[in-house]
């Protein structure tokens, strides 16, 4: 049962969330915030990463009574040892995803599936090119089985660097190579991590954490960016489109489905499933208008950026859609899923189907997609949802609030276009100090945290100081909410951002995509230092994730400090346990990659901060 005396108006900034708490509360339905105050106080040892559990001579816990657990590993061994696994969990999730894909690339080459199609093929041969397949004269597909093959080897051990370790400015090139931190190969760097830090091997912290810088790089460079890349030759480059966003998206007298998680090869076959003129007569003959297909999460972005489909919520709205009892289904991929959505269903007719052997539910029913079955599964599982909408309870209805209008679509090809084929107009207008620099603000809700509190201040905050910023993840959905994803919303931003931003007719605040896509930023910073001569960490950008709560944001925050950006979190990993540790996140690494992380709650604090790095980084290449 949920806890009472909860203050709803703290918990969240919007009002849609307020209204389905409240009928949570009402109708006794337990939600994350419920179970997070039955959590609290958390556990010290935890919070500081000072508890070891990786071998049965423990668990051992550093704290007054030992300052060794029993093989005799100190506070920072023992730190640096969690954090090392902590990020290769998140580094795991990416890539593995990013596995996936190349899997789905491999079966269109092969002939596999005709379920599936290359639908850039202009990408395809320009990354195939890229990283140095031949595509003269050659059928696309024949170039396709190349590309996952070349894509296949960056998850061994052969290559001595991740192929897109070619799109890295020269001067990091090196600082990686002095460093001995150049990603060789996403399953080796994830093995080695699990390795080092089995006991008795690495139990030396600074470079348990230097390998899991290169384990994060691993991950951006290779494992997220090959998702990314292939996602958009399989499924379309992202191009500017309009969609909306909030729970006002779920449609009272339709079938409402939700998709939910990473990767898109699922959604994109319900998409077309819920357009199957069979199955939208199927609805009308159950008594619904039509089939409504809403996006969660980051499987919300996906369809978001490339077809325009409306997103319900971001991570700490997921139950609160369902308790808006208009859900028939909610189809899940992975990650980021609460399991709780099983029980917050089983209130309401909503059943909840998995898609994934790797993500399976108990209590969800599990209807396997693969890639020469999944629009047959599609077809399925949505009659299925169609099916369940004569058994909605018409009186525990409650859609609440008005969609908010966004523009999406900004991938690195369509930010180009914008700006008229090349960077020169960005560069000029980043030189001119119209726009100050640029901060990717990415990352989740946690409700430690008024949901969105963070997210959307601290993207306002930077944006009325010229700051252009670069939305993912559920950051996305707090931004678009608050307004701030559409060209009118220059108003609110400084007088430099306005301009550019108007003469563009593009928002302050621009939707990049999904946890993945956090490789376009990093793309985009490349270009941009490789463009103007100098190393990723000398240019005035940052990157921030205020409300953060997975191993993958932790994962994205270290490969975006190991590749020189500056990086500010709203709560500190379990690091704190030990001084060392903390101290080189905190300012050792600064001197190390020219990057390091910054710990500040508050978002108008964290806009000063980031503010402050941004200056003196303009200072320091001679602009004002
Ligand atoms: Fe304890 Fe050492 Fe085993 Fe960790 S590795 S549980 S500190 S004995
Ligand atoms: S879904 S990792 S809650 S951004 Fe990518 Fe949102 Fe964070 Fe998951």
């Amino acid at each position: 049962m949920p806890e009472k005396n909860q203050n709803i108006d703290e918990m969240t900034i919007w009002e849609d969330a307020k209204q389905m708490l409240r009928k949570a509360e009402k109708e006794n339905i337990e939600t994350a915030w419920d179970r997070l105050q039955k959590q609290t106080p958390h556990c010290q040892f935890g919070e500081g990463g000072i508890c070891c559990r990786i071998c049965t001579m423990g668990p051992c816990r550093i704290g007054k009574k030992a300052s060794r657990g029993v093989c005799g590993a100190d506070a920072d061994v023992i730190v640096a040892r969690n954090f090392g696994r902590f990020i290769t969990g998140g580094a795991a999730g990416h890539s593995d995803h990013g596995r996936d894909c190349i899997e789905a690339l491999h079966a269109v080459a092969h002939g596999e599936t005709k379920d599936y199609e290359i639908k850039d093929k202009e990408k395809l041969l320009r990354i195939a090119e890229e990283v140095g397949i031949n595509t003269n004269d050659r059928d696309y597909l024949d170039v396709a089985k190349d590309l996952a093959a070349e894509f296949f080897e960056n998850y061994g051990t052969t290559k001595g660097a991740v192929s897109f370790a070619s799109r890295v400015p020269e001067k990091r090139k090196e600082l990686w190579s002095s460093l001995g931190i150049t990603p060789r190969g996403v399953d080796r760097e994830i093995a080695e991590m699990m390795h080092r830090t089995h006991m008795g091997c690495d139990n030396d912290a600074a470079n348990t954490m230097l390998h899991a810088a290169r384990t994060c790089l691993a991950d951006g460079w290779a494992g997220s960016m090959i998702a990314t890349e292939i996602s958009d030759i399989l499924f379309g480059t992202p191009s500017p489109r309009k969609a909306k966003v909030n729970l006002g998206v779920l449609k009272e007298d339709q079938v409402n489905i939700l998709v939910h998680g990473h990767n898109p090869i699922v959604s994109e076959k319900i998409l077309e499933a819920v357009n199957d003129p069979e199955l939208v007569a199927l609805a009308k003959e159950k008594g619904a208008s039509g089939i409504n297909l809403a996006g969660l999460c980051c499987t919300g972005n996906e369809l978001m950026m490339r077809r325009g489909i409306p997103m319900a919520g971001n991570h700490l709205m997921t139950e609160l859609a369902i308790i808006t009892g208009a859900v028939e289904m909610i189809i899940v991929d992975y990650q980021c899923i609460m399991p709780s959505l099983v029980q917050v269903g089983s209130c309401y007719h909503t059943k909840m189907i998995t898609t994934a052997d790797k993500a399976k539910f108990t209590g969800a029913e599990h209807v396997k997609f693969e890639m020469h079955n999944g629009m047959e599964q599609a077809r399925k599982v949505v009659r299925k949802a169609v099916e369940l909408y004569e058994f909605r309870d018409r009186n525990r209805v409650q859609i609440p609030g008005e969609p908010v209008d966004i523009m999406t679509g900004f991938s690195n090809e369509a930010l180009l276009q914008a700006l008229g084929g090349s960077l020169t107009p960005l560069i000029d207008a980043i030189k001119a100090g119209k726009v100050r620099g640029a901060v990717g603000i990415v990352g989740c809700n946690n409700p430690k945290y008024k949901h969105d509190h963070c997210n959307v201040n601290l993207a306002k905050e930077l944006i009325k100081r010229d700051i252009l910023v670069l939305a993912t993840g559920c950051v996305t959905t707090a931004t678009g909410k608050a307004g701030l994803l559409v060209p009118e919303a220059i108003d609110t931003a400084g007088p430099g951002l306005k301009e550019v931003c108007g003469s563009l007719g593009i928002p302050p605040v621009l939707h990049m995509g999904s946890c993945v896509d956090n490789a376009r930023i990093l793309q985009l910073c490349a270009l941009l230092a490789s463009e103007i001569g100098v190393d990723i960490s000398d240019l005035p950008v940052a990157a921030s994730s205020p409300e953060w709560y997975s191993e993958k944001a932790a994962a994205i925050g270290t490969y975006a400090v190991a590749s020189g950006i500056y990086t500010h979190l709203g709560h500190p990993p379990n690091i704190t346990g030990s001084k060392l540790v903390t101290n080189l996140a905190l300012s050792g690494l600064d001197d190390l990659l020219g990057a390091c992380f910054v710990v500040e709650p508050d978002p108008f604090k964290a806009a000063e901060l980031i503010d402050k790095r941004i200056g003196a980084k303009r200072t320091a290449l001679g602009l004002v």
